[in-house]
């Protein structure tokens, strides 16, 4: 990977301002890629969209230095066809979560994002666990959680919902909103300044698209209407899809996922829960299981309301996900360190 300095990042969010001078053929230049499907790419360019693939050098890199939508890429320019990508920048967050269809891979998913939006409908989509997950994998990949509950028109607790997704975390932010119905589209201003990215993730039917089309003040992304029995959407976006907005905002919409993992470090489960990680350093005891021990700051918080029993069983179930993807990473390495010791295949 190249490293790309901050500056240079202003000079491609001014970059539609110099197609007219510069001449790209045979020159290598900086894009963004904007659409991945399978393995061709689309690079945002001057505000054009040029269809790309990889060079031969990338087929030996790990999965994760291959690029993804957000991603600033080097390209050499090919007005017949196919343009190829030569390298990817540095990346400045990068969200990746648990793959749900193989175990102990990862599902890298975009880069580059200011903001990801978790966005949660206030039916029977709504789920607290779902929402602190989403928040880890942003706070992990270096994206601030951003929880976006719509069709408020739809609920008559609104305020309910938003108090207790506060509870998630202090570095999560919370905003209720109707894109149908023009509510609380205003809040939403403060993240669209040039220059940002926002990521929109959550399941399907949630409204990311419905969202999406009120940002551009078109129909940018078809939306469908959800199931009337279950709530359920009909994953009508079907791939990432980075879209540039007038003011210089970029939007990536992203299909509805079924379900998320969580990220697999513990420092994640820090972010999200640095206040009971507090807590637990305040017990008499350091091995304090919260359990009958005296002295134990976590009971005590929970008695006099200011840590919620819901939180906290939310916080000892990640913590424990974590814990055993960790244990079971750990092992594997070691065992492999061993095979090649004494010179076994591995
Ligand atoms: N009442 C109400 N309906 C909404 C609102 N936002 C979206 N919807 C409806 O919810 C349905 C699903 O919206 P989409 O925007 O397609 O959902 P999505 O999250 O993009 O779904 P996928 O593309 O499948 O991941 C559509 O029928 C929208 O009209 C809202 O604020 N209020
Ligand atoms: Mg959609």
């Amino acid at each position: 990977m190249i490293t790309i300095k901050e500056s240079t990042y202003d000079d491609i969010r001014n970059i539609q301002s110099l197609w007219a001078d510069e001449d790209v053929l045979g020159k290598e230049k900086t894009g963004r890629i904007c659409e991945v499907q399978k393995n061709r790419y689309t690079i945002k360019y001057m505000g054009r969209e040029l269809p790309a693939v990889l060079i031969r050098d990338f087929y030996e890199e790990e999965a994760d230095k291959l690029p993804v939508v957000g991603d600033y890429v080097t390209f050499k320019f090919n007005p017949d066809g196919d343009s190829r990508i030569l390298s990817v920048c540095e990346r400045k967050s990068f969200l990746q979560r648990p793959d749900q269809s193989k175990t102990g891979v990862m599902q890298y998913m975009v880069a580059n994002v200011d903001y990801c939006f978790i966005v949660t409908s206030l039916n029977d989509d709504y789920s607290y666990n779902r929402i602190a997950r989403y928040a880890s994998v942003a706070l992990q990949g270096g994206a601030i959680p951003v929880a976006i509950l719509t069709k408020a028109d739809l609920c008559n607790n609104v305020g309910r919902y938003v108090s207790e997704v506060e509870t998630i975390s202090d570095k999560i932010r919370v905003h209720a909103i109707s894109a149908l119905y023009d509510i609380g589209m205003d809040e939403l201003k403060e993240y669209l300044t040039p220059g940002t990215t926002i990521c929109l993730m959550g399941s399907s039917g949630a409204g990311k698209s419905t969202l999406l089309n009120s940002l551009t003040g078109e129909e940018t992304m078809k939306t469908s209407a959800i199931r009337e029995i279950d709530s359920k959407g009909r994953h009508t976006t079907t791939y990432r899809q980075l879209i540039e907005l007038e003011n210089g905002v970029s939007i990536i919409d992203t299909p509805g996922m079924r379900e998320i993992g969580m990220a697999l470090t513990e420092e994640s489960v820090d972010n999200i829960f640095s206040d009971i990680l507090e807590l637990e350093s305040r017990c008499k005891f350091s091995d304090c299981r919260h359990d009958t021990e005296p002295g134990c700051a976590i009971k005590k918080a929970l008695e006099d309301g200011s840590l919620s029993m819901d939180r906290f069983m939310l916080y000892k179930n990640l913590g424990s996900e974590n814990h055993r993807n960790y244990v079971m990473k750990k092992r594997i390495s070691i065992l492999v360190k061993q095979r090649k010791k004494y010179g076994l295949d591995v």
